[in-house]
């Protein structure tokens, strides 16, 4: 029994040594020292032994078993550390490699624009105000001296979310929105949005687009400061040399009205294809608010006065960066976006 008991330590270690891999290892176990296995058998067997074989042959199982048992144990750390070092070999990176190229993002042209205009006007003491996308008849319209029926309210038809509510056609509403917050005190705010209209897409038109809406109200503000604010604009977004120039236009919620102008910084003046010839570049709409809509929220028009102002935000970015439809600031086609990248860094 000893004989065949060190004959099967032999075969059991030369298959443990013979083991490719965990697996095969793990089965050398359930061979071997599982309860079907051979030591398990000879354990079984030692009843059969005299009093006097039993403990030494008992001893003689447990050493084998011991024996094997610690061999398997080496076996599985070696097999574990050869399957990490053939993983990090396979991981491994060269690092003198030249990296994938990572692409840097830019300002959306629109953005630049906005935050342009809003840097100049707080550099000028306006503080920056928002209102709703999705806005409430009242302030779209009402509230700005368009009551319902009234004919100026085609010149925006918008998207209706129910008869009271709709998409805001204009950033006008945040006007009457700061001036029944502010309830009578002074106001200087740009509010830049985007705002919605019924409008066909084409080369100069999207149904959504971006407005920048100026509101000032206090004592004795007067046409000239307007047009001085508005020559600054300008000046700051299209260069020194530029002029500005008001013709008379009509806003209901405000009287005087005016639309701006703004001397062609491509030709200077003299007529080209981007002024279509007139020397001249229609940017905004503006005027002096008009009493009703002081009253309405609020103020007392005898009092204080104001002017205010919507510049769409594409016009400007389409005239500065010299594109030609309106669309591309909506397409999300990187070709178009990263020709901005340069300008940004
Ligand atoms: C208004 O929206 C007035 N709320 C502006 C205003 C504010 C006047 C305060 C007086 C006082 P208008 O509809 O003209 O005005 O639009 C202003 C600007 O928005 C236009 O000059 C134009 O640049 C831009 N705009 C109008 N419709 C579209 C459109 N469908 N797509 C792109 N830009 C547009």
């Amino acid at each position: 029994m000893e004989q065949q008991l060190t004959q099967l330590e032999q075969e059991v270690l030369t298959k443990i040594a013979e083991a490719a891999d965990l697996k095969a290892l793990n089965e050398v176990r359930v061979a071997y020292l599982g309860k079907k296995g051979p030591i398990t058998d000879l354990l079984k067997g030692m009843g059969k032994l005299s009093a006097e074989e039993r403990p030494k042959m008992g001893a003689l199982v447990n050493t084998v078993r011991e024996n094997v048992t610690a061999q398997l144990e080496q076996k599985v750390a070696l097999l574990e550390e050869a399957a990490i070092l053939a993983q990090l070999e396979n991981e491994s990176i060269d690092v003198t490699l030249p990296g994938a190229q990572v692409r840097i993002g830019n300002r959306h042209p629109l953005t630049r624009v906005v935050e342009e205009i809003e840097d100049l006007f707080v550099g000028m003491g306006y503080e920056i105000a928002e209102g709703p996308e999705v806005e409430r008849d009242y302030y779209n319209f009402e509230a700005l001296n368009l009551p319902k029926g009234h004919p100026a309210r085609d010149m925006q038809d918008t998207f209706y979310i129910t008869e009271e509510l709709l998409l805001r056609t204009h950033t006008s509403p945040v006007q009457a929105r700061t001036m029944e917050a502010k309830k009578g005190e002074h106001i200087r705010i740009i509010c830049p949005g985007k705002v919605f209209r019924r409008d066909a897409d084409d080369a100069t038109h999207s149904h959504q687009f971006m407005q920048i809406e100026g509101l000032v109200i206090g004592e004795n503000i007067r046409m000239s400061d307007l047009k001085g604010t508005l020559d600054v604009l300008a000046k700051k977004m299209f260069g020194a040399e530029r002029e500005i120039r008001l013709r008379p236009s009509f806003f209901p919620f405000t009287e005087p009205s005016v639309e701006v102008d703004v001397s062609c910084h491509k030709c200077g003046g003299e007529g080209c294809n981007v002024c279509k010839k007139t020397g001249w570049i229609e940017i905004l709409g503006a005027g002096m608010v008009h009493p009703n809509v002081l009253e309405m929220a609020g103020y007392d028009s005898k009092k204080v006065s104001g002017f205010a102002f919507g510049i769409g935000a594409e016009r400007i970015a389409m005239l500065k960066y010299g594109v030609d439809d309106i669309r591309h600031f909506y397409t999300n086609d990187t070709r178009f976006l990263s020709q901005f990248h340069q300008a940004e860094v």
